[in-house]
């Protein structure tokens, strides 16, 4: 018998997770980053900091009011660093990675996007966190431009050509929206792990990767979901819009794409063998695209899913113009 040496090691890199703490917090991002096991700290909107930390990261997105910052908490000792243009945090369980891209300096949007993907393709190959559990994305514009041209779906392409096969056969949960703030530089952020999560996807939904090609030539490379690979549940919900099969549903009715897209949450979670409900251990993020819209849609949130769940409402445009809302979030449960 063979007694591999690299045995402990091996076991320990399979362990399961403690779970990521995430929380929206009024705390100062001073204050946050002074913690030694913060893994990052994200402001959101106009917000006017500037923390040379990596784990700072400002997302250009206008929120209702002043926004919360977004905290992640990892459990070991974090460290960080930058390396060329990817800013990064980790503990050994995790890691934050993230990327500024100037869509000038790489020749428009969809080279951006490619050179981001390989980018972090690039990082985690060579890190002790390589499988990605959430990718976050943000451009300008998102909808300017018609048919193929549409900037998101030039961004689809160049993520498919940058992934260049990093996910193998399952992708990470994401989000892609619309900053408006005429800067034309790419925001990709994500959360990496030691080990694998496991994707979900919605049975009321066509996923993603095979929407038709009637959506752009490239289909959005994401899962509906993925399940940590933590000890206990937690799931990382992607942005989740009023799309059934592979149809918007519900042009101009933002009650009722709210509606639908909580019918889709609660597939997802069902899909993923979650039974816990909403609640405190389920912070919601929400971009509306019409800011009169953000009173009526915290309102109809609050009527269906009670005060108990964190809610971050951003202004920013969702990648079909017919789409007036989406929601994404985490879950323990
Ligand atoms: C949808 O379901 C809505 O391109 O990464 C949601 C989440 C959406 C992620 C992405 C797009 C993306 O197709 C849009």
């Amino acid at each position: 018998m063979t007694v591999r040496p690299s045995h402990a090691l091996d076991s320990a890199v399979s362990a399961p997770l403690a779970p990521l703490r995430v929380e929206y917090s009024s705390a100062s991002a001073t204050d946050a980053l002074a913690q030694p096991d913060t893994l990052a700290v994200i402001g959101f909107g106009d917000t006017p900091q500037v923390h040379a930390d990596p784990r700072w990261l400002r997302v250009r997105l206008r929120s209702e009011a002043p926004a919360p910052l977004e905290i992640w908490r990892a459990s070991g000792r974090v460290a960080h660093g930058r390396d060329g243009d990817v800013a990064w945090s980790s503990d050994g369980a995790y890691a934050f990675v993230a990327l500024n891209v100037d869509e000038a300096a790489l020749g428009g949007i969809s080279s951006a996007a490619q050179h981001a993907y390989a980018t972090l393709a690039r990082w985690s190959r060579a890190s002790a966190t390589p499988h990605f559990l959430r990718i976050w994305n943000y451009l300008d514009a998102i909808n300017d431009g018609q048919g193929d041209t549409e900037r998101y779906r030039q961004f689809c392409a160049g993520r498919a050509a940058g992934m260049d096969g990093m996910f193998g056969s399952s992708y990470p949960a994401a989000t892609a929206i619309g900053l408006r703030d005429g800067q034309r530089v790419l925001q990709v952020y994500a959360l990496a792990a030691r080990a694998p999560g496991c994707a979900v996807e919605n049975p009321r939904q066509v996923n993603a990767w095979r929407y038709p090609r009637q959506y752009g030539p490239a289909a959005p490379g994401f899962a509906r979901a993925m399940r940590a690979p933590t000890a206990t549940p937690q799931l990382y919900i992607s942005g989740t819009a009023a799309i059934v099969g592979h149809a918007s549903h519900h042009p101009e009715d933002i009650a009722a794409q709210l509606d639908e897209t909580l019918a889709n949450v609660r597939s997802l979670l069902d899909a993923a063998g979650s039974h816990a409900p909403l609640d405190a251990q389920s912070p919601l993020k929400v971009y509306v695209r019409h800011a009169p819209d953000m009173p009526v849609v915290r309102g109809l949130l609050r009527a269906r899913l009670g005060d108990a769940v964190p809610l971050l409402l951003l202004e920013g445009d969702i990648c079909r113009r017919e789409l007036l809302l989406e929601i994404e979030g985490i879950h323990a449960g």
